[in-house]
């Protein structure tokens, strides 16, 4: 689109209907890692929502990877649109809780002197199950992970998340700053003592002391984050044009749902997240299981099996009758009996889940959410697994699941068309599934044998290696529309 076609762009000169607060009162309280769609529809509308009650809590984003939202947001001054879509419509606002947006790669000092500062109460991550550099069987630092080997290296110009946290922390100790919390909103299970591990695990291996005191000092909260926000498209830079009538760079569509339980331990005080809606609790792990191994296990199931079939979307994959008895199913019978009853009505949780699935007006691409799986299985998948297998009852409709990674991992779909399979481990897969060449108790048997997915004890347990070459099987017989309406 040329720049006449757009019209004028959102700014702060531009922006008709104003904040519900001053934007030039707000100063910086939150760091946040990672500042993509998701962390931009979720984190920072929350905060948006309290900075008027509290201007002291602006975030400062960081991308660690690429410098495109730095690019995009800076012309506007770091605003955008979050357009929140369902059947019955479109609605959107302009959020302005991001004050700046940071490129690590070109602007690393500016980004540690940020954490450092002490106006900086809370550093927050969104940066992906992978940004962790852990061992995602074990959650512990991967110390063999390629940007851990280099920020051992290179202390003081760290890339990777833990390396960045215990620069800053670092910082902070010698100018007598206190740390600030760590605030994980990836979808890891414990992901607050997850990210504590790895951050002292890193800083032990720089200096016994240092993590001593991040040990003793820093808090890690647990959070349980939720809201479905598909990666941003040009026809979604249209639909904000034509219904703002102002052309935003990258704006954010989500769907209306959206949920974040954190746990309440914040040395140095927390935004009034609770008066944005967010649930303060005690022990964030019974909805942390929840949401993991309903949505996201269903997400995961969907994507690979939906992919399969020819699905684009999760809401085409959903709307086929016997994708969304199997998952309803999969919920019902393997997911649900694994959780904790303390978490009440199962059976209307599964039901919403299976409405926002279904939301026809968030283009979801099952392709977006296949990626990294090698990172997300044990979570979304394995846990439920073996905690069905410990009970002695059928994983039949979870290994399905797996089967249809392991089947999409081949990098051919069913038409014997290349698939784009992303994921850190990518080269190994795509080796081990060349070396089976289309033979499912090859493929089976050679997956299994990666411990960062399947850790020491999967491959050892015959009922699920049974009905994964069984799944398999399927797929390649009768491919994934078949396979899931027998099912
Ligand atoms: C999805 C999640 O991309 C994925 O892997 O399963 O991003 C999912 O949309 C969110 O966790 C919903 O809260």
């Amino acid at each position: 689109m040329t720049e006449t076609a757009r019209g004028a762009r959102l700014s702060a000169a531009t922006l008709a209907t104003g904040l519900p607060y001053d934007r030039s009162a707000i100063t910086p309280g939150i760091v946040h890692l990672g500042i993509g769609a998701f962390c931009r529809g979720h984190l920072a509308v929350y905060v948006d929502d309290m900075l008027r009650a509290d201007p002291s809590w602006g975030i400062v984003g960081a991308s660690l990877r690429r410098p495109d939202t730095r690019r995009a947001l800076a012309p506007q001054d770091f605003l955008y649109t979050l357009a929140v879509r369902s059947g019955s419509g479109t609605s959107t606002r302009v959020i302005g809780s991001v004050l700046d947006v940071l490129d690590a790669a070109t602007q690393r000092d500016e980004l540690i002197a940020a954490m450092a500062d002490p106006r900086i109460r809370i550093v927050s991550l969104t940066v992906t199950e992978k940004g962790y550099c852990h061992d995602p069987a074990t959650g512990a630092l991967d110390p063999q992970h390629p940007d851990i080997l280099h920020d051992l290296a290179h202390p003081e110009s760290p890339v990777s998340a833990p390396g960045l946290i215990v620069r800053a922390l670092e910082l902070r100790r010698a100018a007598g700053v206190a740390p600030f919390a760590v605030l994980s909103c990836d979808n890891l299970p414990e992901n607050g003592q997850t990210t504590a591990r790895i951050v002292a695990g890193f800083a032990a291996l720089r200096d016994d002391a240092l993590a001593d005191d991040i040990r003793r000092d820093a808090a890690f909260q647990s959070t349980m984050v939720d809201r479905i926000v598909p990666a941003t498209t040009e026809d979604d830079r249209k639909m904000v044009l034509e219904a703002t009538g102002l052309w935003d760079a990258w704006p954010v569509v989500a769907e209306p749902f959206s949920q974040w339980v954190i746990e309440d331990r914040f040395p140095q005080g927390r935004p009034a997240f609770e008066a944005a809606g967010a649930e303060l609790v005690a022990d964030v792990r019974p909805f942390e299981l929840m949401k993991l191994r309903m949505l996201n296990g269903s997400h995961s199931a969907l994507a690979y099996l939906g992919y399969l079939a020819g699905y684009e979307f999760v809401s085409q994959t959903i709307a086929d009758p016997a994708f969304r008895i199997l998952i309803h199913d999969f919920m019902t019978d393997d997911v649900m009996s694994t959780l904790p009853v303390s978490l009440g009505d199962l059976g209307a949780y599964r039901d919403s889940l299976l409405e926002r699935f279904a939301n026809p007006a968030l283009r979801h691409r099952t392709w977006q959410i296949a990626m990294d799986g090698s990172q997300k299985l044990p979570q979304r998948l394995l846990g439920t697994i073996r905690d069905r297998l410990a009970a002695g009852k059928s994983v039949r409709r979870a290994a399905l699941g797996v089967a249809g990674w392991m089947r999409y991992v081949t990098g051919h779909d069913e038409a014997g068309r290349p698939i784009d399979v992303r994921d850190p481990l990518a080269p190994r897969l795509r080796s081990i599934a060349d070396d089976a060449a289309g033979n499912p108790e090859r493929l089976v048997e050679g997956l299994l044998r990666i411990p960062e997915v399947f850790g020491a004890d999967l491959p050892q347990a015959a009922a699920f290696s049974a009905e994964l070459v069984d799944g398999v099987s399927r797929l390649y017989r009768l491919g994934a529309r078949e396979t899931v309406r027998l099912s």
